[in-house]
């Protein structure tokens, strides 16, 4: 048995929790998101506050990767001729001066292959650590990772990432209703608004958690540590 404290439940629910069981998912770390000049910074949001993550999200990716935990990241992003970008979400980001497939400082916004769309380079991917290209805000719709993850073995899942309350929250609830558990981590992820942050939260632990549970990198990164010292007879 071993659990990650949590609320409202020590997580995950039945405490079968191992680093071969168990993905450290890392959301839409993407200069358009947390980037000077990408989309998030266009739209003229605070961007202090979806770089907030990126140092708590560093430590853990470390301890993830020393223990040898599966790690899984996504990018949200429309090919380059938006044959898969509603015309709505496009309609919708043009009301807000922040055209989705429209040039700006770092290139097209959030197209893939353009400099704005890629992951930060902290936190750049190695390999043997999936990417999943995503057009929407969650992470299964219109993607492989629900096949990945069921060949993988993987049923719980460490969400971090930006933004809280809209790719990394939709996430969450796909997950959910798809049965696998979840965590979401405070200090991990971040949003363009300080309310949305705290709210997301509050609503994962309605109801028992509803969606699963919350806490924060450091009860994490003690959990895999448990596991390096008992050279993973935990598991
Ligand atoms: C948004 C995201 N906020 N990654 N995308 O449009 O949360």
């Amino acid at each position: 048995m071993a659990t990650i404290a949590s609320t409202p439940y020590a997580w995950p629910y039945d405490g079968d929790f191992t680093p071969k069981n168990s993905a450290l998912v890392i959301i839409d770390m993407q200069t358009d998101f947390c980037g000077v000049g990408g989309y998030v910074d266009k739209m003229g949001y605070d961007l202090s506050m979806t770089r907030a993550p990126i140092e708590p999200i560093k430590a853990l990716l470390a301890e993830a990767r020393r223990v040898g935990m599966h790690v899984i990241h996504t990018r949200e992003g429309h090919r380059p001729d938006l044959s898969d970008l509603p015309a709505n979400k496009r309609w919708r980001s043009r009301q807000i001066g922040a055209g989705i497939g429209d040039p700006g400082p770092c290139g097209r916004i959030l197209v893939r292959g353009e400099p704005g769309w890629d992951i930060i380079p902290d936190l750049y991917p190695v390999a043997g650590e999936p990417i999943i290209d995503k057009p929407g805000k969650g992470s299964f719709c219109a993607t492989d990772l629900e096949l990945i993850l069921h060949t993988r073995g993987i049923r719980n899942l460490i969400l971090t990432g930006i933004t809280t309350d809209v790719c990394v929250h939709t996430t969450m609830r796909e997950a959910n209703d798809r049965g696998f558990e979840c965590v979401m981590l405070t200090d991990c992820t971040g949003a363009t608004d300080a309310g949305n942050h705290a709210a997301a939260f509050k609503m994962i632990q309605m109801q028992g958690g509803v969606f699963g549970a919350v806490s924060e990198s450091k009860q994490v990164i003690e959990a895999l540590k448990a596991f390096a010292t008992a050279g993973g007879a935990a598991a």
